[in-house]
């Protein structure tokens, strides 16, 4: 396989891998309106891309536009070395396309229709690299004159996409002619422009001119300035090109033609590509403004709405707080297991039992016990119930979700923007919106949860270092064996050892003994209590803080605000595709 195989090989396999990239790309639209005219532009590019497909094994297809008269098919002539194409003085002359070319090609090989064109085929050294189109005046109406210069207008823009070269002929008279020039406009995407002057024979030089006229929009290079008839003559007679018809025949045959004719049609494509995707990025970069305006809307209006859902799960937690304070002293207690001061706590948690429990010791016949028990055991029950009931209450409003007034009227304020972002309609819809408010609320109230569970355990933990332990299960032993250690030695040593006995102190000691350590232990537990409530508060004003950004409303608007990061990617992904091209076009 030769290195010109190889290249051949190489570059067909670019062409249909960054063909396939742009069709996936603009497959991948979102349901946005500026993507979805994107992807028609894509689809539209993808027809013109296989035209070009077919049109890679074949020769150099280069035309002549221009007003008529202006030499297109003299010019033509000369380049084929024979007059196949017809010229003449009647105007116009030239009124289908005719496409000169070597015999073995077929009008289908070249993606042309063959019922539009008139087709010459002649084997002439000039034409083994090259195929030649001659077109009309886009402004010459057919030689029946019925339809409109509509028609040969149709076929030129059929013809000139499939052309690797247009040759703009012009004379001293016409070249300042705009017809020609938005013909071009059109047809010009992925083809090279050559700009000749003709009757070189007998005209002025106006390419400086014409070359200004041309500038603002073109990039006319090399203007060439020839004599047709005289070419065509001097080829006739043998004789090789000269002067400036040479440079145009050597700019045709050896730089444009053969190996680089590859290389141009892959230009023309990534030309076309990188035109297409120049205009996708506009139409999207004056929609994305929109679409950034709607994210931020989306944002502050979660904001809002997690704001409020938050203040009202806070409030609810803060004036019930006592069951959350009873599960957090559970806890502490619980890890604490078996300590002199985890059982002041438990029997501070089961305080109310222990009233209860007085009435036990008065019970004096199995029916009253069985009566207390059975009172016992509703009081408890009713209050385990309460204590669910209130701890439950913040993921409960948290399910029943945001304010119905204030959803609505978020719903109503992104409906507008969605649809200024060209966005549609049924992301924004009420339906929608409920729909996404309900599964927010849901996931939010799980996460409550959650969070709330880890929120007393963590209390629980910082409540139940070692330190803040022994303080006060030190100063618990220390009253209780100060107590101890009074009534001991006035019990055994006092009132026993000693020779001289004291008397041994009364019940009323052993009462007020009991009295102080009760009252120790009361203080104690303020202490304890006060800094985990106050522990706790702060706590739960940091939790709500965490949700208020917007996090209490995370899910709302999913539906809109994926359709706008889908926008957002697609705009991105247009860069990557961008940069591809223009990385290849680079190469060529
Ligand atoms: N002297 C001279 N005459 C030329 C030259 N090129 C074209 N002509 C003459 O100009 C007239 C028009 O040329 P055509 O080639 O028919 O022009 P055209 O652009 O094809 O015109 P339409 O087919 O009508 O669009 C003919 O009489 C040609 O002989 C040139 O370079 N020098
Ligand atoms: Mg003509």
């Amino acid at each position: 396989m030769s290195s010109e195989d190889l290249a051949h090989i190489e570059l067909l396999a670019e062409i249909d891998a960054l063909a396939s990239r742009l069709h996936d790309w603009s497959h991948s639209a979102p349901p946005w309106r500026p993507a979805e005219t994107c992807r028609a532009i894509m689809d539209r590019l993808a027809g013109r891309l296989s035209a070009l497909r077919i049109r890679l094994e074949s020769p150099l297809v280069v035309a002549t536009l221009g007003g008529t008269g202006t030499g297109k098919s003299s010019l033509i002539n000369a380049l084929a070395g024979a007059e196949l194409a017809r010229s003449g003085r009647s105007r116009p002359t030239t009124t289908r396309p005719a496409v000169i070319c070597r015999p073995g090609l077929t009008a289908e090989l070249l993606g042309m229709e063959s019922r539009e064109i008139d087709w010459f085929q002649q084997d002439l050294s000039a034409l083994a690299n090259l195929v030649l189109v001659d077109c009309p005046d886009p402004d010459t109406t057919d030689a029946d004159g019925s339809p409109s210069a509509d028609t040969t207008l149709a076929r030129l823009r059929r013809i000139l996409p499939l052309c690797d070269v247009l040759i703009i002929t012009t004379t001293q008279q016409k070249y300042r002619s705009a017809r020609v020039a938005e013909e071009l406009a059109a047809a010009a995407p992925g083809a090279r422009l050559v700009f000749v002057q003709t009757h070189a024979d007998q005209d002025a030089d106006v390419r400086d001119d014409w070359r200004h006229t041309l500038e603002p929009r073109y990039q006319p290079g090399h203007i060439f300035f020839v004599d047709s008839l005289a070419a065509l003559v001097a080829t006739q007679q043998g004789q090789s090109p000269q002067g400036e018809f040479a440079a145009l025949v050597d700019l045709l045959t050896r730089q444009f033609a053969g190996a680089a004719a590859a290389r141009i049609r892959r230009a023309n494509f990534l030309d076309l590509a990188a035109q297409a995707l120049e205009s996708c990025r506009r139409r999207l970069d004056e929609a994305l403004p929109a679409i950034e305006s709607l994210r931020a809307t989306i944002q502050q209006q979660r904001g809002e709405l997690s704001s409020a859902l938050a203040g009202q799960i806070r409030s609810e937690l803060l004036s019930a707080r006592q069951p959350w304070e009873n599960r957090l002293l559970g806890q502490v207690a619980l890890r604490w297991g078996f300590s002199p001061f985890s059982l002041v706590l438990r029997l501070y948690q089961g305080i109310g039992g222990l009233a209860s429990a007085a009435l036990l010791y008065r019970a004096r016949t199995p029916v009253q016990l069985a009566l207390w028990g059975a009172v016992e055991g509703a009081r408890s029950w009713q209050k385990i119930r309460r204590d669910r009931q209130l701890q439950q209450r913040p993921a409960q409003t948290a399910v029943n979700g945001f304010d119905a007034t204030q959803l609505r009227r978020a719903g109503v304020v992104l409906e507008g923007y969605a649809a200024e972002a060209g966005l549609p309609k049924a992301s924004a819809s009420t339906a929608t919106l409920e729909a996404d408010a309900d599964t927010a609320a849901l996931s939010f109230a799980t996460r409550l949860s959650q969070d709330l569970d880890a929120l007393i355990a963590r209390q629980a933990q910082r409540h139940t270092g070692w330190f803040t332990r022994w303080c006060y299960e030190i100063l618990l032993l220390a009253m209780l064996g100060f107590l101890l250690f009074r009534l001991g030695k006035n019990f055994f040593y006092d009132s026993w050892w000693l020779q001289q006995a004291l008397p041994m102190w009364g019940v009323q000691s052993y009462i007020a003994s009991a009295f102080w350590l009760l009252l120790w232990c009361f203080l104690l537990l303020w202490l304890f209590t006060r800094r985990l409530r106050g522990g706790l508060k702060q706590a739960i004003d940091r939790l709500v803080e965490s949700w208020t950004g917007a996090a209490a409303a995370a899910g709302v608007f999913a539906e809109l605000e994926d359709d706008c990061r889908r926008a957002v990617e697609f705009r991105r992904d247009l860069e990557l595709l961008h940069g591809d091209v223009e990385r290849l076009r680079g190469k060529v």
